[in-house]
This record gives structure tokens, C-alpha cells and sequence, in this order.
């Protein structure tokens, strides 16, 4: 299993997952296959990982995750875990060395509620350079991106802390970073102008060792994104 290749329909299905391990099924560029990275990294958990290729996916996988979704995780009792909120929690539970999230049930529901409202974002790095991709005006789109953006900056603003969950990195930051990786790559950097310390919270996080061990280069990504843009995802680039 030492590829990162991406496996395809008509692959083998792998054997099961060895003792002391996990593994995760994942594709190499996909931000919520990221949350899962990250954790796996932070946590320094022991794992395997086979990569799917999305457009043409083994039988195999779909057997494990019947919505053909990466993230999923899969433990040595062939247990299938799927959905990256899921799959983080998953994994904070049954690696409790290093805690992501806070211990008291209140800390934890408010880090549920940030990703709530975050998941309100994550449509706009799609819709974006959707828009424009149509040769659309996306200005309002991008006036309302800001918005939110201005709303995170206030978060941290008020709370006085420089991560979301607190003074170090929890769950919810890893939960956030990919789609911030990918703000230059999506041509959205200019929507961080007016949000200092959402911009020096991204400083901040480029700086983290599970962020940088996740990450890709600038020019991996946009030789995948154009692949992608044009239909033809190069799951394998770089490889
Ligand atoms: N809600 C899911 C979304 C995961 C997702 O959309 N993953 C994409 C790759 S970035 C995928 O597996 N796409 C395959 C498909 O749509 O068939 C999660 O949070 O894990």
C-alpha cells in the first residue's frame, strides 16, 4: 500500500486494515478529505491511506461507503466511519492522547455551532469560480462572502484569542483551514482586505506543522484545479 496513486473501478479490494492502524480513503486534493488529514497529523495516529479516483470509483468503495464519499475511514475491525465532521470526531474519540476539542459539553456544542455557520461559506468557493468560470458578475457574490468573513473576523475580535476555539488550535480551525488554503488558488484573497485578524489567523495557521504536512504546493494545486475546471481531474498529478 505505498502508493498515492488513486484507485479506480476494477482495482482490487484491499485486504483489512492492519493491527495498530486506520485507514483513510481519501483523494489528495479534496479540502474535506483535508479535515481528516489534518486531525490524522495533529494527532499523529497511525494510518494508511488509499486514494479514490471520484470519476471512476473501485466497486469496491462503494461497498464501504454506499454516497461514494471521501473522507471515510475504516478501522482493522472493518468498521466504515464517513462524512468529515464524522470522521473528526470519530477520531478524537478513539485517540483521546491529544485533545482537539475542548473538554466541557458547552465548549463542545459551541464548536458544532461555529462549524454550522461555517458550513454556510463553503458553498461561496464553489460558486465563485463557478460564476466567473460562465463569464458571470460575481460581485455580489463576493460582497456576501465578505460578509461572512467579516463575521469570523469579529469572532475573534471579541474573543481575544488567537484561534477559534481558544489561545492553540482545536478542531474547529482544522475544521475551517482547507477552503482558506485554497483562497489564492480560487482568486478570493482580496475578500480577506478587510478582516486583519481572520488574515493574521490564517498567518497564524500556515504555521502549524499538521497544516503543513497537509499541504500541497501553489503550483500542484492550480495544474489539479485546471484539470478539474476543464472535467478531466488529474487525481495522480505530480505522483
Ligand atoms: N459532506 C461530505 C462531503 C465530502 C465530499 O463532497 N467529498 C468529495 C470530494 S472533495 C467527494 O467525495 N466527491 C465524490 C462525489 O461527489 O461523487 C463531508 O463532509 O465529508
Amino acid at each position: 500500500m505505498s502508493t498515492e496513486k488513486s484507485f479506480a473501478k476494477g482495482s482490487a479490494a484491499p485486504g483489512p486494515v492492519p493491527d495498530g492502524k486506520i485507514r483513510l480513503y481519501s483523494m489528495r486534493f479534496c479540502p474535506f478529505a483535508q479535515r481528516t488529514r489534518l486531525v490524522l497529523a495533529a494527532k499523529g495516529i497511525k494510518h494508511e491511506t488509499m486514494n479514490i479516483n471520484l470519476k471512476d470509483k473501485p466497486e469496491w468503495f462503494l461497498k464501504k461507503n454506499p454516497l461514494g464519499l471521501v473522507p471515510t475511514l475504516e478501522n482493522p475491525s472493518g468498521e466504515v466511519v464517513y462524512d468529515s465532521p464524522i470522521t473528526c470526531e470519530y477520531l478524537e474519540e478513539v485517540y483521546p492522547e491529544k485533545k482537539l476539542l475542548p473538554p466541557s459539553p458547552f465548549g463542545k456544542a459551541q464548536q458544532k455551532m461555529m462549524l454550522e455557520h461555517f458550513s454556510k461559506v463553503v458553498p461561496y468557493f464553489y460558486k465563485i469560480p463557478m460564476g466567473r468560470k460562465n463569464g458571470e458578475d460575481v460581485s455580489a457574490l463576493e460582497g456576501e462572502l465578505k460578509e461572512k468573513f467579516a463575521k469570523l473576523n469579529e469572532d475573534l475580535v471579541n474573543k481575544k484569542t488567537g484561534f477559534f476555539g481558544g489561545d492553540s488550535i482545536t478542531l474547529i480551525d482544522y475544521m475551517m483551514w482547507p477552503w482558506f488554503e485554497r483562497l489564492e488558488l480560487m482568486k478570493l484573497k482580496h475578500c480577506l482586505g478587510g478582516t486583519p485578524e481572520l488574515k493574521k489567523w490564517t498567518e497564524r495557521m500556515s504555521e502549524d506543522t499538521a497544516v503543513k504536512a497537509c499541504m500541497h504546493s501553489a503550483e500542484t494545486y492550480k495544474a489539479f484545479y485546471k484539470s478539474y475546471q476543464e472535467g478531466k481531474p488529474d487525481y495522480d498529478y505530480g505522483l
